[in-house]
């Protein structure tokens, strides 16, 4: 596979970027090699700066649910640029946005736009905090929440993969504050809640992790921590950045059947643009400022041009749930082929899947927390990373990412995906 052009422009890039990308994990520094730089991408393919392309099942880390370049999102974006591209003023569409978004997901009564799934999250804690008069809050050990300060503490993603779960630069006084359990483990909670009596402003969690590889929660888990929360007035945050939208119209909340306080959204509800949204109870999202004291604020929340793909993307995911019944028979072909694959090659490796999420841990022992996922080969998967990118199938460049699979992967498409696995596992072994 030649790739002299990306090769140029990775090194170009250094001159003028950190580590010549805008966000670690692209850098392939957990898989070997040099990144791709990719020139453009239409439904499950991206095609990089030398012609090669590319099945990819990262889908720009889980927005691109009906596959890129949708025309529907293409075209709303297009009519919406036409009237310009940003007012910092009240919109019409950020109205039907936000009337959207709350009448999708269970746990919304108010929302308020933001730009990235950082901002939402860092904006939810703080109106938690505001909300309570409480200080601390606690954080799943490998959940990643965005690069807020409190968050970069034992933090998964990109913090992982780079080796800085604990981020140098978040100060002793930011860190003393938030509370760390390994997720599945409710008697760490308890012992938290009871060591820290009414000091407690939020739990926040992914409530299907995919940030450290996918992690699925055990069977009762989610409710319980919704009633040690509702028992301590502890607010109960749901991170849906990455499962909003995606493992059900009204996410991992809704297909659980527990609705959090508040919850933070991202990704899929920009449809590619930068979005970020939180909201939930109103009576805590009526401390947000200027309804309340809580102060946030941001020049392009609510962006015409986002909200117009925005919109373009929910109005369809409103009007046909087939989507989620495509997107789950997509991941359980998949996982189901891998399964086989790897059975029939003798190989015994933990696949955690829900609906079109996945990971394929190298490891036969079972991943249910950060302990466990951190047991993964990851010089193996490196291997296996590069080797299927050889045969254009585009993968995350990291152990300890969940895969994001989009309607556009054809049954065709799956079985070129199943055969690249299979010539993959066979060359790595
Ligand atoms: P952003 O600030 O990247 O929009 O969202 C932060 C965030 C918050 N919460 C969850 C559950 C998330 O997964 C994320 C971001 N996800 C990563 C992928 N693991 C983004 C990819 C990257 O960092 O480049």
């Amino acid at each position: 596979m030649q790739i002299s052009e990306s090769k140029r422009l990775f090194a170009h890039a250094k001159n003028f970027i950190p580590g010549g990308v805008n966000s670690p994990v692209r850098a392939f520094r957990a898989v070997g090699g040099e990144p791709i730089f990719i020139k453009k991408a239409d439904g499950a393919f991206i095609y990089d700066e030398d012609g090669n392309s590319f099945i990819e099942l990262i889908n720009s880390w889980g927005p691109m649910l009906l596959g890129h370049n949708s025309p529907l999102i293409r075209e709303a974006v297009i009519r919406a640029m036409e009237g310009g591209t940003s007012f910092g003023a009240p919109t019409a569409r950020e109205v039907e946005m936000a009337e959207l978004l709350v009448g999708m997901v269970p746990s919304l009564e108010k929302v308020r736009m933001v730009n990235s799934g950082t901002e939402a999250t860092m904006s939810a804690i703080r109106v938690a905090r505001g909300y309570t008069g409480r200080a601390k809050f606690i954080k799943m050990e490998g959940h990643y929440h965005g690069h807020g300060d409190s968050f970069l503490i034992a933090a998964g993603s990109g913090a992982i993969t780079m080796g800085h779960p604990d981020s140098p630069g978040v100060t002793l006084g930011t860190a003393k504050d938030t509370l760390l359990a390994p997720f599945n483990d409710l008697a760490a909670i308890e012992s938290l809640v009871d060591a820290n009596k009414g000091q407690i402003a939020a739990l926040i969690l992914e409530p299907v992790p995919g940030n450290m590889g996918l992690t699925l929660p055990q069977e009762g888990y989610l409710k319980d921590l919704r009633e040690i929360c509702t028992r301590e007035g502890i607010v109960l945050i749901f991170d849906e950045v990455m499962t909003g939208f995606r493992l059900a119209k009204g996410g991992a909340q809704e297909r659980f059947g527990v609705i959090p306080d508040l919850t933070t959204l991202g990704k899929v509800i920009g449809g590619g643009m930068p979005v970020g949204a939180y909201g939930g109870k109103k009576e805590i999202m009526d401390f947000v400022s200027p309804a309340g004291p809580v102060y946030q604020a941001g020049t392009l929340s609510g962006n015409p041009i986002a909200m117009a793909a925005g919109l373009a993307m929910l109005r369809h995911l409103a009007t046909h749930p087939e989507v989620y019944d495509r997107l789950e028979s997509i991941g359980n072909q998949l996982c189901n082929g891998i399964k086989g694959i790897n059975a029939k090659l003798g190989l015994d490796y933990t696949l955690n899947q829900l609906g079109s999420m996945y990971s394929l841990f190298f490891t036969s022992k079972p991943v249910t927390d950060f302990e466990s996922a951190k047991n993964s080969d990851t010089q193996l998967f490196g291997r296996y990373f590069q080797s299927m990118l050889k045969r254009g199938v585009y993968l995350a460049p990291s152990q300890f990412e969940s895969l994001f699979l989009s309607t556009a992967l054809t049954d065709e498409l799956i079985v070129k995906v199943l055969q690249a696995h299979e010539e993959s596992m066979k060359e790595i072994h």
